[in-house]
């Protein structure tokens, strides 16, 4: 590949950043539009700033080429050059810095400001594991994963912690980065008028599978918001269908009681994402997943062929029983 080949390649893989699920240059969110809105002014005075300096760099040197070196006859600088040391030196860079400082503090301040903490905003915990997010509703009793609904045109207040290593949460379109600290909380506010469901990741190494972890928030208009809600947290009921039930046997009779909690029976550790409504997510795994019959089987069978170096181990389940369970698992809306 010749060299220009390359630079044209190199600009058009980087531009491809610019767009998709996961660009913040196409934001949605209140706190994401306010940190782009900074970067465009940044980039236009940078750009123009750039080209300014590019051009009289230019002419210096077209300038240098034509005339003799200017040297006064006492040793003084000349007046052109003490000109552009004051001007472009000192007074245009003060007020260059000056009016972005005008225009990105006030922006700056206002992408981090909590609306609304009157006391009954509606409030996600997100804890960061290797590697999946555990998400809780603690004011209505709301336990899932991976998975997060928002309500549209209501500021929610996202707090962030992690149980065993530094994590980072990131849904660019939405806002900002922020760490996922073990004893620490950390809070987001995630705001958006557009339905619409958008992408982020674990953005701080985590571990092998660190980049299979993915998180999903789900903006839906209030009322959509309110049924979902409203459906996560009603426990399972026992089933009463047969194959449901010989499911649920199998479910309960191996390892995955150990570490996974469906309410409606007894296990109460939850290593492991709670799988209460499990059928109701749209994916599983760490958001890597589309949540269906053979991506299922897939991984209960062999988890670290998925994803490897998770932290669920495979099972010998198979056959007859492996269908069972499936069976079951795909009851849990
Ligand atoms: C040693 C603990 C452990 C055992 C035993 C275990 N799991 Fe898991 N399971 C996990 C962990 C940890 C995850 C999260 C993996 C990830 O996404 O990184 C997980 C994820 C899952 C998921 C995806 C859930 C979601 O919403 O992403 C399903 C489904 C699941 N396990 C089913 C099972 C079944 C069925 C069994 C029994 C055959 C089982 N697990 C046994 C720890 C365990
Ligand atoms: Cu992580």
């Amino acid at each position: 590949m010749s060299r220009r080949r390359g630079v044209v390649a190199v600009l058009a893989l980087s531009a491809t950043a610019c767009a998709g699920p996961e660009s913040w240059l196409e934001p949605v969110g209140r706190s994401a539009v306010t940190t782009s809105t900074v970067w465009w002014i940044l980039f236009w005075m940078g750009l123009a700033v750039y080209v300014a300096a590019m051009v009289t760099a230019a002419v210096a040197v077209v300038r240098s080429r034509r005339n003799a070196p200017v040297d006064t006859a006492d040793g003084t600088e000349p007046a052109v050059s003490r000109r552009l040391v004051i001007y472009g030196g000192i007074a245009l860079p003060v007020v260059v810095l000056l009016v972005l400082n005008v225009l990105t503090v006030p922006l700056s301040a206002r992408v981090s400001d909590r609306p609304g903490t009157d006391g009954d905003e509606l409030v996600v915990e997100v804890v960061a594991e290797q590697f999946w997010w555990r998400i809780n509703y603690p004011q209505h009793g709301v336990i899932t994963a991976n998975e997060i609904h928002i309500p549209t045109g209501e500021p929610v207040h996202v707090r962030i912690t992690s149980t065993d290593v530094i994590h980072s949460f990131w849904v660019p379109k939405l806002a900002g980065k922020i760490d996922a600290t073990p004893g620490h909380t950390t809070e987001l506010v995630l705001e958006t008028d557009e339905a619409g469901r958008y992408r982020g990741r674990c953005t701080e190494f985590c571990g092998l599978a660190h980049a299979q972890m993915i998180v999903h928030v789900i903006a839906e208009e209030p009322d959509d918001f309110d049924v979902w809600l409203h459906e996560q947290a009603r426990p399972q009921e026992v089933p009463t269908e047969d194959r449901i039930v010989r499911g649920r046997e199998v479910f309960l009779s191996s390892s995955c009681v150990y570490c996974h909690t469906v309410d409606g029976h007894n296990a109460a550790n939850a290593i492991g994402p709670d799988l209460t409504h499990l059928a109701s997510r749209g994916t599983i795994a760490g958001g890597i997943l589309a949540n269906n019959r053979g991506n299922l089987g897939g991984w209960i069978v062999d988890p670290q062929a998925q994803k490897p170096g998770n932290l669920m181990p495979g099972t010998q389940i198979a056959g007859e029983e492996l269908d069972l369970l499936i069976d079951y698992l795909m009851s849990l809306e």
